[in-house]
């Protein structure tokens, strides 16, 4: 018996709805290539390419289904650390993105302003009140956009959370809080830290309306962020889902789950696995055959592995940089450390 069993992920078939064959097609690629992708980063965290990683195994769904979603041309996505799969659907440069991971630049290589998708942030919590910030500016410059705020769990009990649903309610923020349920936060599971058993069910106290959605169902997830953009989009305010989904890998490379969860719990997560039931789904409508399967898989295959390579070979930035993006006007104990470093990069 698992520990986590959340009853709107019961891995019942996927309701594809209506929606059109291409659309679905395409949420499978973007789960495929993560996957693949995701794989490719493990294992250069292992080679000593990455000093670390954080896998998303296992939430393609809630990230692709949600970013598939977004309006790339007027919203604007805040990540966490575990967002590489809402990355690649919003189509940002993903040798940049993975520059994040091997340590070349804080924040990753990408152009945040370009891409709508900000940069990577291991503050538990910290992008959710950005996501208000931006959405209040967007709407005082009379915008259409809105801003989608990823975070987990763990971060649901942050009170920058609470600060920020609150903000966004009380003034009518056009934002979707978008919280991914993975069942931990680290090595503490949701019975531990979400008093009441819901984070969906806390949007009430903030004047917005919340919901759970099954975060290993592309198409679910997809719908209810869709129509949480339309209702902030038209002047309804924000929203709050809550994706049920699940951390397959460690929390990170750095963890080992073995020491605080079971062998069953994972295995039974594994038999919802989001891609395996995308495909069945498609498979049962006829939308996709086998041929498809293969052609897109060994696509995903070579797409991660162009990334892989791209983001090994990348030249590492001038050190020196690491100076100048901390004051407007420098300070004369940063200028000292600046002379310090040059010194010691001189002899060395
Ligand atoms: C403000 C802050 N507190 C603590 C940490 C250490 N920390 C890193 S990840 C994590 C767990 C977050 O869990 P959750 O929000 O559920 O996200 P998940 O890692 O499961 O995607 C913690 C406590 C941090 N990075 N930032
Ligand atoms: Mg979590």
């Amino acid at each position: 018996m698992p520990t986590h069993e959340p009853a709107a992920a019961d891995g019942a078939a996927v309701d594809l709805g209506g929606a059109p064959p291409e659309r679905l097609r395409g949420l499978y690629r973007d789960m495929a290539v993560a996957r693949a992708l995701d794989g490719e980063a493990v294992a250069l965290q292992r080679q000593g390419v990455f000093p670390a990683y954080v896998s998303l195994h296992g939430q393609e769904a809630a990230q692709v289904g949600s970013a598939a979603a977004l309006d790339r041309e007027l919203d604007f996505a805040f990540p966490t650390y575990r967002e590489m799969a809402v990355a690649l659907t919003m189509g940002v440069d993903m040798v940049g993105y993975m520059a994040s991971h091997r340590a070349l630049w804080h924040g990753g290589l990408y152009d945040p302003m370009a891409s709508r998708f900000g940069p990577v942030n291991a503050v538990v919590g910290g992008p959710v009140p950005h996501a208000v910030g931006w959405a209040l500016g967007e709407r005082l410059r009379g915008g259409r956009g809105c801003a989608i705020a990823y975070f987990g769990d763990g971060a649901s009990s942050e009170g920058d959370i609470h600060e920020a649903m609150n903000f966004a309610g009380v003034f009518g923020a056009p934002v979707v809080f978008f919280c991914q349920n993975n069942q931990w936060a680290l090595s503490v599971p949701n019975e531990a830290q979400v008093a009441g058993g819901s984070i969906a069910a806390r949007a009430t106290g903030y004047g917005m309306p919340g919901a759970t959605v099954d975060g290993n169902d592309a198409v679910a997830v997809h719908r209810a962020v869709s129509g949480a953009l339309e209702r902030a989009r038209s002047g309804g305010g924000p929203s709050l889902i809550e994706a049920l989904t699940y951390r397959i890998g460690p929390h990170s490379t750095s963890d080992d789950p073995g020491r605080y969860r079971g062998p069953e719990e994972e295995r039974y997560w594994r038999g919802r696995d989001p891609i395996a039931r995308l495909r069945a789904a498609l498979e049962e409508a006829g939308h996709a055959d086998s041929a498809f399967f293969d052609e897109t898989d060994a696509l995903a295959r070579e797409r991660a592995a162009r990334i892989r390579d791209g983001v090994s070979a990348a030249p590492a930035p001038d050190g020196a940089e690491m100076f100048t993006r901390v004051y407007r006007e420098p300070t004369e104990a940063l200028r000292r450390q600046q002379r310090a470093w040059h010194e010691e990069a001189e002899l060395s």
